[in-house]
């Protein structure tokens, strides 16, 4: 089986991670670091992209495609539909795995602007508080995880809910999983949901085929994505590629 993924990074290997290891397949995952970060481009701009990349796995004959970004996804909805190929939504399983009352969401601007969490779940009945952590997505790029620096800016982007007392926090952008012991010590007794193990759960029917095995097409520099592939220790086997896009 041939599964497509993309991010503008590593974040969506946060989404990858949990799916190799349910469905061996070969992978094919795009990380756009030239034009990264997403979050704070324009909508316009960042369905152009996305709808670029998902045409190239298409040409690559992926069966299956997993939106490994937030941001991209938000410009996705009127879209995803019409794809040939089962495209599988990070925000629909995001919504799909929020099981209380008040829920809390951070993501990118763009992902936040777009309300797009905020409206599926308060059609589900329930109150919603969001707010962007834009940061959250330079540390994660820069390999810095843990210390007094990331707790600091955790803090500075998720106090700020205290009053509204979610029971539940969504990390609406696959880069904020890689953060989330910190993020769980701050937003204490607040479930945190990771919206890949709902997908994982989702799929968790089909079975794969072969030997996990993934193909990196990285449209920036392949040396520094393989620097970070190494750093956060990605222990499937790979290849990495360089993938040449349009600047803008
Ligand atoms: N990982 C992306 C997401 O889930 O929204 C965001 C990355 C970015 O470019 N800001």
């Amino acid at each position: 089986m041939r599964i497509g993924l993309f991010d503008s990074g590593i974040g969506g290997l946060s989404v990858l991670k949990k799916l190799i290891e349910t469905l061996p397949a070969h992978y094919i995952y795009v990380a756009d670091t030239m034009r990264a970060p997403y979050g704070t481009k324009s909508r316009d701009t960042i369905e152009t992209f996305s709808r670029e990349i998902i045409g190239f796995l298409m040409e690559r004959k992926v069966e299956r495609i997993f939106a490994a970004c937030n941001t991209s996804d938000s410009t996705m909805a009127k879209y995803r539909h019409a794809f040939k190929i089962p495209y599988h939504s990070i925000i629909q399983a995001g919504v799909n795995a929020s099981k209380y009352e008040r829920v809390a969401v951070i993501g990118t601007h763009t992902t936040v602007q777009s309300g797009i969490y905020k409206h599926a779940l308060e059609e589900r009945g329930k109150k919603v508080a969001q707010r962007p952590a834009q940061l959250f997505v330079s540390l994660v790029e820069e390999g810095i995880f843990y210390g007094n620096m990331v707790e600091a800016v955790v803090k500075f982007y998720l106090e700020p809910f205290r009053r509204f007392k979610p029971d539940e926090l969504i990390l609406g952008c696959t880069h904020f999983p890689f953060l989330k012991d910190i993020i769980a010590r701050v937003m204490e007794n607040v479930r945190i949901i990771d919206p890949a193990d709902e997908m994982v759960r989702e799929i968790s029917h089909l079975v794969g085929s072969g030997k996990p095995f993934v193909e990196f097409y990285v449209t920036g520099n392949p040396e520094e994505f393989e620097k970070k592939l190494k750093k956060i220790g990605f222990r499937h086997p790979y290849q990495v590629k360089h993938l040449e896009v349009t600047e803008l």
